[in-house]
């Protein structure tokens, strides 16, 4: 069975391509969970993807995912990356590596933006290249695994 990785999208991920593509791309939520799992499939492993605008959802994911048989988990936690010690919590109580990703650069943007309360739990961060990051995010975890 081939190694899986959980994909987590935050709090209006959902509305992606369909609200402010200067920022965020023209590229939906399901665009990008495709080309992930394409990418996957070539690097000889499966993504499974899940959005949520609720918190507890995500940290019941992340509680979850080892016993649910996953590898490690790319997560991109939306703005509540900036606010949440809660999903730091859930991050630094499990075992899984853990890298979060970000569509735009978060270091280049509002003040407010610019401090992550996962940064400093997980294995790596990946900021500012759109879609692709979730890619690099990918590439990271499979090094980071073998
Ligand atoms: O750049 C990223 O990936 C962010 O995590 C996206 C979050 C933002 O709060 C972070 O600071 C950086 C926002 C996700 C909301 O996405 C939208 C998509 C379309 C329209 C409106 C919001």
């Amino acid at each position: 069975m081939s190694i899986r990785i959980l994909v987590l999208h935050g709090p209006n991920l959902n509305l992606l391509g369909q609200r402010e593509p200067e920022v965020y791309g023209q590229q939906t939520l399901a665009d990008i969970n495709e080309s992930l799992s394409l990418l996957a499939a070539e690097l000889g492993v499966a993504t499974d993807a899940f959005q949520s605008n609720h918190e507890g959802d995500l940290i019941d994911r992340i509680h979850s995912a080892e016993s649910a048989g996953f590898a490690g988990i790319i997560i991109n936690p939306g703005g509540l990356t900036h606010t949440s010690v809660a999903l730091r919590d859930a991050i630094s109580s499990i075992e899984l590596p853990v890298i979060e990703s970000h569509l735009s650069n978060i270091h280049a943007r509002e003040a407010f933006r610019q401090h992550s309360y996962v940064a400093g739990v997980v294995i790596g961060q990946v900021s500012g290249f759109g879609a692709m990051s979730y890619h690099l995010a990918l590439r990271g975890l499979i090094s980071h695994l073998s």
